[in-house]
């Protein structure tokens, strides 16, 4: 409201402008599914932290509350989450639970070594496939692309419309209406999805082993200590979950699936992940387990990835 935000392309971190006068300290837009929203939810509640929280509904979950004037307001780039601290915005999750963990220093660890897997696991950029090699959200978000068919075949077509005319990514608003128009078989056989995926897979498995390597003789990612990067990788592995390809994922990585049954008994992953799944999460999974079966095409796309998971 004070300053006029820049560019909103480079909104990343704490702004110097405010967005709203909400009388919190702590502000959090966010949404059930967004895997990037999951991370900062656990967050705050792993640092006991109270915050007001708005739910954005997204088009995959019901609707684009996220393209609301006021949520644009919040962010012009029309993504969650949000966090507001004293009503200043900070943008991008990885950003955002670092901000909170450098303020609460004693109840998360920060250190070099969390903050460089932190990184790693997150969803950098605009365009996830120029960042497949080094970030491990990335190749996860482009792996997600069945579910959000399934989500998104519930969605009436006419509030696509209002979904392309008013998102300021043209490139995402467009990806999400092909999603809707074409369906599983945008995962043919050698179509440009599913050899992405197959890329997305590659490298997935690649930042699967450095962290299995990494975990050789330890707790959490910084040790004894749970950090940040826990957090993000927390996020990820229940995100493969969904996608009904981490079990086969894990399977020759020990310590990284004896880690990630760690993760699953913290308290915030019950409270912030499962349960608080919304109706159409839960849907969506369910109908993307029958299309697995159901739909030739993407029970094929299904069957190349699991080869590429587990190479002869
Ligand atoms: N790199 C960003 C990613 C933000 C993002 O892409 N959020 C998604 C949900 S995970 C979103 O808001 N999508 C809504 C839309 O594009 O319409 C972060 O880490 O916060």
């Amino acid at each position: 409201m004070k300053k006029k935000n820049p560019n909103k392309k480079t909104l990343i971190g704490k702004q110097d402008f405010k967005v709203s006068d909400l009388d919190h300290e702590w502000a959090l837009f966010h949404n059930d599914f967004s895997l990037c929203s999951r991370k900062v939810r656990v967050c705050l509640a792993e640092l006991k932290i109270e915050y007001h929280s708005s739910h954005i509904h997204l088009i995959e979950t019901k609707d684009c509350e996220n393209l609301s004037k006021s949520f644009l307001k919040i962010n012009p780039n029309a993504t969650v989450p949000v966090l507001l601290h004293n009503n200043y915005p900070i943008y991008e999750s990885h950003k955002q639970i670092e901000y909170i963990s450098n303020l609460y220093s004693g109840g998360l660890s920060g250190s070099e070594v969390a903050s460089k897997w932190n990184e790693k696991g997150s969803l950098v950029g605009d365009d996830p496939v120029k960042g497949m090699e080094n970030y491990a959200g990335n190749c996860v978000s482009l792996l997600t692309q069945p579910l959000f068919v399934a989500m998104l075949s519930k969605i009436s077509f006419f509030k696509f419309i209002k979904y392309f005319i008013k998102h300021p990514s043209k490139f995402r608003a467009f990806n999400f209406i092909l999603f809707k128009l074409i369906g599983n078989s945008l995962f043919k056989k050698n179509s440009i999805n599913q050899r992405i995926a197959t890329k997305a897979l590659r490298h997935l498995r690649i930042h699967l082993d450095d962290l299995n390597a990494h975990m050789s003789s330890k707790k959490w990612i910084d040790g004894d200590q749970f950090s940040i990067a826990d957090i993000t990788w927390m996020v990820l592995f229940h995100r493969l979950n969904e996608l009904q390809i981490l079990r086969l994922l894990l399977a020759d990585r020990e310590k990284v699936n004896s880690y990630y049954k760690r993760l699953k008994e913290r308290d915030s992953f019950k409270n912030c992940i499962i349960n608080f799944s919304d109706e159409s999460t839960l849907l969506g999974i369910e109908k993307l387990k029958s299309d697995i079966k159901t739909s030739k095409n993407l029970s094929l796309f299904y069957q190349l990835m699991h080869e590429e998971i587990k190479p002869a």
